[in-house]
């Protein structure tokens, strides 16, 4: 059984009046927020989305940005778990990283998902922050995670997201179904019973040591 909602008619850009302009995306991005909730399968939009056919380009510009977050599922919406009740680190983690990067989003949705504080080193193209990356890991490789704490320096979004996870995550787990495998934790699917889970995640946890052995790498010296 599926679980889906079909959105019509939405004209957006048919107000003026930019406070109207304002409430008119408000309430758009609340009927995402509410299939984000209801944890829809698809959502699907039949017919004038815009209200011209060619839309203001503020208007395009807010809705591709939130269409991200609804192609992730709300990823980075909510937390996980939050500060006071996970191990904190004393200083805040070190982020390489740069907004158009895909993989870097998955890293920056689980630091928020974790609660978790980090500084956020741009690194884009043409960025003299680059240099200093591949001095630091050895090549121009983003997203790049430095934990004063632990010592750590990752390269690779899983393996950043499973370092994430086991040092700072407590009981839950935060991102992709990938990450929380090399983690050592699936995420229970709907409808599986506990017990069956637990055998599945033994069987699972005996395959996954196998293939997400950390790999020798030069600069992980966690
Ligand atoms: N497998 C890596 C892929 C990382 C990757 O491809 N990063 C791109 C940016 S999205 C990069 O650093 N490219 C080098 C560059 O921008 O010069 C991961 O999951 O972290």
């Amino acid at each position: 059984m599926y679980k889906f909602a079909h959105i019509a008619d939405c004209h957006l850009g048919a107000n003026r009046e930019p406070v109207l302009q304002k409430l008119e995306l408000a309430a758009f991005k609340n009927t995402f927020d509410k299939c984000v909730e209801k944890k829809v399968d698809f959502i699907i939009i039949s017919g004038d989305l815009f209200h011209v056919n060619i839309p203001d380009m503020g208007v395009v510009n807010d809705l591709s940005s939130f269409s991200a977050t609804l192609i992730r599922l709300g990823r980075g919406l909510n937390s996980a778990v939050t500060a006071d009740k996970r191990r904190e680190p004393k200083e805040p983690l070190q982020l390489y990283d740069f907004e158009g990067c895909p993989y870097c989003r998955k890293v920056r949705e689980v630091l928020c998902e974790l609660d978790l504080d980090y500084l956020s080193l741009p690194t884009a193209r043409g960025s003299t922050r680059r240099l200093e990356l591949r001095a630091l890991g050895g090549k121009v490789q983003v997203p790049y995670l430095v934990d004063p704490n632990t010592g750590a320096q990752l390269y690779e979004s899983d393996e950043i997201i499973a370092y994430l996870n086991r040092t700072y995550g407590a009981t839950s787990r935060a991102g992709s179904a990938r990450a929380a495998r090399c983690a050592g934790a699936a995420p229970r699917p709907s409808g599986a019973s506990r017990s069956a889970c637990r055998a599945n995640r033994r069987r699972r946890a005996a395959r996954t040591a196998l293939r997400c052995r950390p790999r020798p790498s030069r600069t992980c010296c966690s």
